[in-house]
């Protein structure tokens, strides 16, 4: 007899987080739906209270994955408009720090993600253990670049020690990935970043890139899983 597929310590994790972010939803809100595997647990948990009636909420998505998602899980969709604000947005992250300052954008979606949380009145953090670190760095920052402006900005990245690497389709090796506005993902392994304030802003400033990955001063707690225990983050 084949043993059930065993879920891993993170994916119990992430899925403990993702679930405990339900407690942050109120009827009526409108909400934003991250991206990443995290978010998806979260995305499927919200289907199942709503599909329950225990819920009825509207919600925007962060990608056209999470939307996809959000879609078979019956959540009511509402297209961007002008004026509209999110009450709550449950989004994932690849690093986070104590002051709850972000690296994201290893799925890609750093983009859609910012522009969201900045529309957000509150932006709830769920992630594993493994996410939490005490300086940002250990995870290579993700930047969305127009593709015409991709040479320079690999040389002006390559200047402030960012040492960047274009992001490849992972079943073609040949081809770069693409963002959902089909822009180009560049991953950049600065190393340790002592002062994010400082490196946004020089990214910041560098024609060509539409977005980078670090989320400063967006977040305004994080529900972070360790193994069978989750911990709320309020700096
Ligand atoms: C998304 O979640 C991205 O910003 C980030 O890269 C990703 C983390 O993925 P996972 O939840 O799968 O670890 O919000």
């Amino acid at each position: 007899m084949t043993t059930p597929p065993q879920t891993t310590q993170p994916e119990q994790e992430k899925k403990l987080a993702a679930r405990t972010a339900l407690r942050w939803v109120r009827n009526g809100m409108l909400v934003g739906l991250g991206s990443g595997s995290t978010a998806a647990f979260f995305i499927a948990a919200l289907g199942e209270f709503i599909r329950r009636g225990d819920l009825q909420v509207q919600a925007t998505a962060t990608s056209l994955a999470s939307e996809t998602l959000a879609r078979q899980a019956g959540i009511p969709l509402v297209e961007p408009r002008r004026g509209l604000r999110f009450d709550l947005t449950v989004d994932g992250a690849d690093e986070l720090d104590a002051h709850l300052r972000l690296v994201k954008g290893g799925g890609g979606a750093l983009l859609r993600e910012k522009v969201l949380a900045t529309a957000s009145d509150y932006l709830l953090i769920v992630a594993d253990s493994s996410k939490v670190v005490p300086q940002l760095g250990r995870f290579p920052l993700p930047l969305e670049v127009v593709p015409f402006a991709l040479p320079w900005v690999l040389d002006a990245v390559a200047a402030l020690g960012g040492a960047p690497v274009l992001r490849l389709m992972k079943n073609d090796p040949t081809e770069a990935a693409r963002s959902d506005q089909n822009n180009f993902l560049v991953d950049c392994h600065f190393g340790a970043v002592p002062d994010p304030e400082q490196l946004a802003f020089r990214l910041q400033v560098i024609p060509g890139i539409v977005e980078h990955g670090l989320f400063l001063g967006l977040a305004q707690a994080a529900i972070i899983a360790h193994e069978t225990e989750v911990f709320v983050h309020q700096p």
